[in-house]
């Protein structure tokens, strides 16, 4: 099976977890698009979704699926993200997708976070995919200095094909830490949230995914 059909095929598990009636938090990247894709054929049975990034609003309304502003809603039944790298116990690496602030924010309200991710996600150690950190403009030479100083080779994101700083949805840029070997994510995700200029990083530990449905040429593989 090609990586695109192990993230269909997790994303088509996925909708297994959708409750009736709720709202749906919805994660960003190709593989939380091939599930959006998969939720337009039930939308009639969910309320409505919170979005993770404007990428994600777009391909929802796209679909004719309700999207709410966090701020409209008081609890989140489930949230179905993809992720770059999971451990068997939960803890990710996301924000490849620039998405990882929005994500976080809507992961902590969600009662559930099922993360999707083809098999080649999962490793014992984070830290082979460079580690992305939503900065504030002003602070992403100083927080680059911090990461360097932890032992990362940090490197700022740019534009496709530019110098540019990558903007966010948010306003902020995106350094991506790379060199790192992450043997205790919940606690290197609060040292690096302690940075002063840090807007969120793309550790997912301290709240990890509580379920991991694994796209494997044996099936299926669900980790909780
Ligand atoms: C998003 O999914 C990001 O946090 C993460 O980088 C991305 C993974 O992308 P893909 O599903 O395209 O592999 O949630």
């Amino acid at each position: 099976m090609t990586q695109d059909e192990l993230k269909q095929a997790v994303a088509r598990a996925a909708i297994d977890y959708v409750v009736d009636g709720e709202i749906i938090g919805v994660g960003t990247g190709s593989t939380a698009n091939f599930f959006i894709d998969e939720l337009a054929r039930i939308k009639d049975r969910i309320k409505g979704t919170v979005a993770s990034s404007e990428a994600t609003a777009a391909r929802l309304r796209g679909h004719g699926i309700p999207v709410f502003d966090l701020n409209e809603v008081t609890s989140i039944a489930v949230y179905i993200d993809g992720a770059d790298e999971i451990t068997s116990g939960g803890a990710m690496i996301k924000g490849g997708g620039a998405a990882l602030t929005r994500e976080k924010i809507v992961a902590s309200v969600s009662k559930k976070f099922v993360c999707i991710a083809d098999g080649s996600k999962l490793v014992d150690v984070l830290g082979k995919f460079p580690l992305p950190i939503e900065v504030l403009p002003m602070a992403r030479n100083a927080v680059m200095r911090r990461m360097a100083a932890l032992g990362g080779q940090p490197k700022l994101r740019t534009k496709a094909g530019s110098d540019d700083a990558f903007i966010t949805d948010n306003g902020g840029e995106l350094v991506d830490v790379a060199g790192l070997q992450i043997t205790d994510p919940a606690g290197f995700e609060m040292q690096i949230n302690q940075i002063v200029g840090v807007v969120a990083v793309g550790l997912f530990a301290q709240r990890g995914a509580d379920v991991c449905l694994l796209g494997t040429s044996e099936g299926v593989k669900k980790l909780e």
